[in-house]
């Protein structure tokens, strides 16, 4: 990876003159944007940094082991405590999104601080919201483009097992444990060098992917057996799931982690959706394989946005009309799902 075309000796020398850092990442962060945020975090506090960690709403219950996880700040339970950091800060990295509302109601603060902005990140087209933007798309996750920044700022000697243990839950979960966005050759050397920190690798896969509850099973029996729609004719599979089934089996935030990808078994299949209903919206995930843009679906037809083959959006009606109009969507584009 090249990151020459950065300015990238300006962050060491900002770093170094700055002692109140804040890192924040996305709504709803997954392993990519907490194992990113978290590499980071702890080279910082390695240099003495007074350094804070943002998040948006609450982390997934199977990413709170990482080292510093339980310092983060959950902005919408103590929102007083994250204004008076991001008060404060003098220098704030934006970690693995690409517009500024993906910080929900932690936006207004961070939009009106005056520190220094740094955006690392790999989603397509970001929106200028930073003083700097480093922003690699063809990388598969934020992780390792934060792992490439450390070494190129040269901070590796601050690396350690913990550290590499965030960004190679990064790596993992963002390339779906190496299934997608991973053909290309850099993923791997970083692997390797990950790997000579004598990383747990049993361990964080099992942390990860091997800790959900009984009820979180029987949800996901649930949604295959009676719940998956399987449309042919544009190789399309939707799930829905309303509040109410979702407390039938116990839901906690985080249980429907991976859900939208269960229908790619199937052959031939092109899309899969995974609509969840919230309190006054519906939450939907969009995936697709193969040259299918589903980035491009969820920002043209719902103003939401992610990568090519993982996208995610927001739409303001019932989860049966929801359903309807992604269908309605899909069938403009019954060519390309054949
Ligand atoms: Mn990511």
């Amino acid at each position: 990876m090249d990151l020459s075309k950065y300015p990238i000796k300006s962050i060491r020398d900002k770093i170094e003159k700055v002692n109140n850092i804040l890192i924040t990442t996305h709504f709803n962060p997954d392993g990519d944007a907490i194992g990113a945020s978290l590499a980071l975090l702890n080279v910082l506090k390695a240099l003495n940094k007074n350094v804070s960690m943002i998040s948006p709403n609450e982390l997934p219950f199977f990413l709170t082991w990482m080292k510093s996880a339980t310092e983060i700040i959950n902005y919408e339970q103590q929102p007083h405590i994250a204004n008076e950091k991001i008060e404060n800060a003098e220098l704030i990295f934006y970690i693995d999104f690409n517009s500024i509302d993906r910080l929900a109601k932690a936006g207004d603060s961070f939009h009106v601080s005056s520190a220094y902005k740094i955006l690392i990140d790999h989603h397509p087209d970001p929106e200028e919201f930073a003083d700097l933007i480093i922003s690699e798309t063809k990388i598969g996750s934020a992780a390792e483009l934060v792992y490439e920044v450390i070494k190129e700022i040269g901070f590796e000697e601050f690396l350690n097992k913990d550290i590499a243990e965030c960004i190679f839950t990064g790596i993992m979960t963002d390339t779906g444990n190496f299934s997608f966005s991973c053909a290309y050759p850099g993923v791997w050397e970083n692997m390797s060098e990950l790997i000579k920190f004598e990383i747990d690798r049993d361990f964080v896969f099992s942390q990860v992917y091997d800790n959900y509850s009984e009820s979180r099973m029987r949800l996901m029996g649930y949604c295959l057996n009676d719940k998956m729609r399987i449309i042919p004719e544009i190789n399309s599979a939707i799930i829905s799931l309303s509040i109410n089934e979702m407390e039938n089996f116990e839901y906690k935030p985080g249980d429907s982690e991976g859900f939208v990808n269960l229908p790619f078994s199937i052959s031939g299949l092109k899309f899969s959706a995974l609509l969840l209903e919230k309190e006054d919206h519906i939450k939907l995930s969009l995936r697709s394989k193969g040259k299918f843009d589903v980035n491009k679906l969820a920002r043209k037809h719902f103003k939401g946005g992610g990568h090519m083959n993982a996208a995610g959006c927001e739409a303001s009606m019932s989860l049966i009309e929801a359903e309807s109009l992604l269908i309605e969507i899909l069938r403009e584009y019954m060519t390309e799902l054949q």
